[in-house]
């Protein structure tokens, strides 16, 4: 019998008709990438996160930059998908009204089935030219260490040092994607959030807005987060628990689309 939080939550979504699912860095997590702020395990442990992640800091020194996000990159090819990613995958088989939208800029919401995810910060598979923003071609991680220093490869058009297709502290965020999002949460009628800490903006606003404009409110977190004042229900734990919870209380366990049973279950 699932506990009452999951339940009451699970009444939201067995009614909801247009669901968006906003997601962080969490439901990674248990997929074995680090989170950004986490004290003991997050990526930017042992760097100052606004250091790293800004254009400046590339423009600085490209070679520490692209050599960070080679290993990151080279971390997410290793890692798979969750029972979390697979929730949120069934959540969208089975609510045809549905959208993802990820802060995250790995690859696993894709690999565990969702259609066409919103990346709102890009992703660490489409590098281009920091010149000319010239799509560059994916090369081959060679796994440097945490912190090893690589230099990018250059542009085949202007020979510009190549940089990761993410959004750096300080970038606009790809105007189209961003505006899709906001759209999707101003018509939903529930929006899950899950794993993500809800202090950079503008991304933050989108349960925000869902929230004013009447939406309903799931948050999935082990931890309280500033999302906590327009949330309706929190679900406190890891989503590789908690998402597969969350479907088989709102649609029942015998559903094939459901992780659940079987070596994909919801191990986490
Ligand atoms: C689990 C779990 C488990 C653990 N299960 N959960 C004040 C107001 C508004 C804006 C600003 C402001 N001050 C400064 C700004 C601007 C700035 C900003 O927001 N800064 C904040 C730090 C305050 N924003 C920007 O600069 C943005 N651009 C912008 O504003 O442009 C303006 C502009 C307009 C026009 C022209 C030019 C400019 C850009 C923001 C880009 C963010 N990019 C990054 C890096 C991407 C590349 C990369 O990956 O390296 O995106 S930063 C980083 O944070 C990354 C993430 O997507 C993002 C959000 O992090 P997330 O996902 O929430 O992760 P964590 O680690 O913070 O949290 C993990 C959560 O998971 C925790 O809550 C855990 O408890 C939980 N968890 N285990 C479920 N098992
Ligand atoms: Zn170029």
């Amino acid at each position: 019998m699932a506990e009452p939080h999951v339940r009451e939550a699970a009444e939201l979504l067995a009614h909801a008709r247009r669901v968006v699912v906003f997601t962080g860095a969490g439901i990674s997590a248990e997929s074995g990438v680090p989170t950004f702020r986490d004290a003991l395990t997050g990526l930017w442990r042992r760097f100052d996160a606004q250091a790293l992640a800004t254009p400046e800091a590339f423009r600085d020194d490209p070679a520490l930059v692209w050599g960070w996000y080679e290993w990151r990159r080279s971390r997410v090819s290793r890692a798979v998908p969750n029972a979390g990613h697979l929730a949120v995958a069934a959540i969208e088989a089975r609510v045809p009204d549905s959208l993802v939208v990820t802060q995250n800029v790995d690859d696993l919401h894709e690999r565990a089935g969702s259609v066409a995810p919103l990346h709102l910060h890009g992703s660490l598979f489409a590098p281009r030219c920091s010149v000319c923003a010239r799509p560059a071609p994916y090369e081959v991680a060679q796994e440097p260490g945490d912190g090893r220093r690589v230099s990018p490869p250059r542009c085949a058009r202007c020979a510009g040092p190549v940089r990761p297709g993410v959004v750096w502290f300080g970038e606009a965020l790809p105007a189209a994607v961003l505006e899709a999002a906001i759209g999707a949460a101003s018509g939903c009628d529930l929006l899950i959030t899950v794993g993500t800490s809800g202090l950079v903006y503008p991304a933050a606003e989108i349960p925000q807005v869902a929230a004013r404009l009447g939406a309903r409110v799931i948050q999935v977190n082990p931890e309280r987060t500033p999302l906590d004042a327009v949330a309706d229900v929190n679900l406190r734990g890891p989503s590789a628990q908690l998402l597969p919870a969350l479907v088989r209380a709102a649609w029942g366990g015998d559903d094939p689309a459901l992780p659940g049973a079987g070596p994909s279950g919801a191990g986490g």
